[in-house]
């Protein structure tokens, strides 16, 4: 059986069960990624709630798996060659578990490069624009009274939509098959409604994203990720 007693974060959330996937995170989009993955997959994992406070992601403890303090990160005791794998970064972490587990990766080598095109979109562009958006409309308060930040960011958060609405035309998934594509962007897109943003980035003339949103949250695996691990 696998010993993760090497991995100092098992000493601050302690592991039941060593033989499965350690997921380490909290229900934000970027967490919500893993989760709806691990939970499409079936591959058997086991939640610690780490919060988005110091007191877990600047703990010694967490940034010993994640030096970015950051939400998700995961230990696969069964990593390649059977020896235990730590790994953060949201993009990283979907690519090698659709690769373990053989599924919403691409059929083909050509679906393959189209599925990680779009998870390095989400990855680079849309997740730190709307997540910055939100911040400037939503959080930042009067203090901040320059206009600047928040119309560059709205901007680039509608200019990212388009992007998006366009790929989706005549398509049900931004990639081809439902992949880890989908399960980048939906739960960006699912933080629309808590920022108040929608009539910002004119969701309403968006003729297929809304509609994708739909249909990604209609899966349970998808529903069933926004409480991962419960709050
Ligand atoms: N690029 C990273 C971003 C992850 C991220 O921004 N995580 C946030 C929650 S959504 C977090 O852990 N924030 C805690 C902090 O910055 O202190 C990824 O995709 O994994």
């Amino acid at each position: 059986m696998a010993d993760l007693s090497a991995f100092p974060i098992t000493a601050k959330w302690p592991v039941s069960d060593p033989t499965r996937i350690q997921l380490f995170s909290y229900p934000t989009p970027n967490g919500q990624k893993v989760s709806c993955l691990l939970e499409e997959t079936g591959l058997p994992y086991e939640a610690h709630r780490v919060t988005l406070a110091d007191a877990d992601v600047r703990s010694p403890e967490f940034l010993s798996l994640s030096p970015n303090n950051k939400i998700p990160a995961i230990i696969d005791p069964d990593g390649p060659g059977g020896a235990p794998l730590g790994l953060f970064e949201s993009g990283a972490i979907l690519i090698y578990l659709a690769e373990k587990a053989g599924m919403f990766l691409g059929a083909t080598a050509a679906d393959r490069a189209r599925v990680i095109q779009w998870v390095m979109w989400q990855m680079g562009g849309l997740g730190p624009m709307l997540g910055q958006m939100g911040y400037f409309v939503k959080f930042a308060g009067k203090d901040i009274e320059d206009p600047r930040p928040r119309e560059r960011f709205v901007g680039e958060a509608r200019r990212l939509l388009g992007v998006l609405d366009g790929a989706l035309e005549g398509r049900e998934w931004v990639a081809g098959d439902y992949s880890i594509a989908d399960m980048a962007i939906g739960p960006w897109l699912g933080t629309l409604d808590f920022y108040g943003a929608k009539p910002l980035v004119g969701w309403d003339d968006l003729r297929n994203v809304p509609g994708y949103v739909d249909r990604f949250f209609e899966r349970p695996a998808a529903q069933a990720a926004r409480n991962i691990p419960p709050r």
